[in-house]
């Protein structure tokens, strides 16, 4: 991210889960097995591991074991078999430290000998602990490398888990990213010091609980707006012991339908766990009840993950709900992958009708991004690089104008560069 303004610094965390949002807009069909962690089956190395923290720790489906290389040196690589070619949708790392930003090139390769670059994270700025991104274009492969280019001072290449996510044949990958990461939490009631939102900030070692060990309490997140949903992961509170529960999605927050029913679970333990949906599953809210517990553990978890793509029609737009905001734009290019973010802010008062167009440098409108009334607060905007029509748009330089109306007339108006890359 570059030209970090104070706006955007004091939302970064949220802001960088829909940056990973806005390298999504890939129109993939809906298909089977989207959520399945390929990795849990594969088989695990890496160049150097260190005593205790070996390379397997990162696919054993939990988060209180990691991998660790023999020294804090960058250049060490970690790799995981997958057993055969897929097609991969992304992939998800826990890794060891919060607040760290680590630099890493993803690599995969159909023989172990030739690789290619999946995604390159060299210049990766993010500092979440559990970071989901999404591969663009077809990327196949049966191994995929992670080496660590660059590491915060003190910190070594390590990580809790390494999660790849896609599907058998050649069937473009349902596209993998969280979209609770910029959703608003709550639930029927919070633990002293494990909210809702412990569930949504990224962070392995921080968790929601309930307020007793009793079945049947429930939290759910609101993305913002309805999307078409593949799936979700559980990162639950121990490894080992089984949780049983129902997902259900919502529309409105008052109608429900089953998404996932996991209510006769006893086989499936691991603290990590991913899930596909129901096909055709979409919706806004998405909402999880534990409707079983083992071993008197309480209905706890330390994130909830919801895997989902753009709407058929419209941009993926979602409200962070601040309050007392002054008018602002600003946008996050991004050099090495597609899709810019557009960060906006309706001021403080009544509603506001906002009316946010693209334009190319000829001054002809390419595409209405956002007219509707719209609380006051601050939103972000992942723009799919397409025009009105669903086209892609050519590689280049666009401007995006943005206007606040009120029942009184023009409130504001602001213009910022938009990079579209290809
Ligand atoms: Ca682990």
């Amino acid at each position: 991210m570059k030209s970090v303004s104070a706006f955007q610094s004091t939302f970064a965390s949220a802001f960088c889960g829909a940056i990973a949002i806005a390298t999504l807009f890939c129109g993939f069909p809906t298909a089977a097995s989207a959520a399945v962690n390929l990795a849990l089956n594969g088989t695990a190395s890496a160049d150097a591991s260190q005593s205790g923290n070996g390379a397997g720790n990162a696919i054993d489906g939990s988060v209180s074991t990691r991998w660790c290389a023999t020294d804090g040196n960058t250049g060490h690589w970690w790799k995981v078999d997958l057993g055969a070619v897929y097609t991969l949708g992304g992939y998800q790392i826990v890794w060891e430290m919060a607040g760290d930003s680590y630099q890493y090139l993803v690599e995969v390769s159909n023989d172990d000998v030739t690789y290619t670059t999946a995604l390159d994270k060299t210049s990766n700025a993010e500092t979440a602990q559990v970071q989901t991104e999404n591969f663009t274009g077809t990327v196949k492969g049966r191994f995929v490398r992670i080496t660590v280019t660059g590491l915060s001072s003190g910190s070594w290449a390590s990580f809790y888990e390494c999660s790849v996510f896609g599907v058998a044949g050649t069937t473009p990958a349902p596209a993998i990213n969280n979209l609770a990461l910029v959703g608003s939490s709550s639930s029927d009631g919070d633990q002293g010091g494990n909210p809702s939102s412990n569930a949504i900030d990224a962070t392995a070692s921080t968790r929601w609980c309930a307020t007793d060990g009793n079945t049947g309490h429930w939290w759910k997140v609101d993305l913002g707006a309805v999307y078409n949903l593949n799936g979700c992961q559980i990162i639950w509170e121990f490894n080992g012991d089984y949780y049983q529960f129902l997902v259900e999605v919502s529309n409105d927050d008052n109608t429900y339908t089953t998404a996932l029913d996991q209510t006769a679970n006893t086989s499936i333990s691991n603290q990590i766990q991913s899930y596909d949906f129901l096909s055709g599953t979409k919706g806004r809210y998405v909402r999880i009840t534990v409707t079983g517990l083992s071993n008197n553990h309480w209905a706890s978890f330390y994130e909830f993950g919801v895997f989902g793509s753009t709407p058929t029609t419209g941009l993926l737009h979602t409200g962070l709900n601040a309050s007392a905001v002054a008018s602002a734009l600003s946008v996050s290019n991004k050099a090495s992958d597609n899709g810019a973010v557009l960060h906006y802010a309706v001021p403080s008062g009544s509603a506001s009708r906002v009316d946010m167009r693209l334009f190319d440098l000829k001054g002809i409108e390419r595409r209405t991004l956002v007219n509707g009334m719209l609380p006051s607060g601050r939103y972000s905007l992942a723009f799919d690089n397409r025009d009105g029509q669903g086209r892609r748009l050519a590689a280049g330089t666009y401007l995006c104008r943005y206007r606040v109306i009120s029942g009184n007339g023009l409130v504001d108006t602001r213009a910022a560069t938009v990079t579209v890359n290809r």
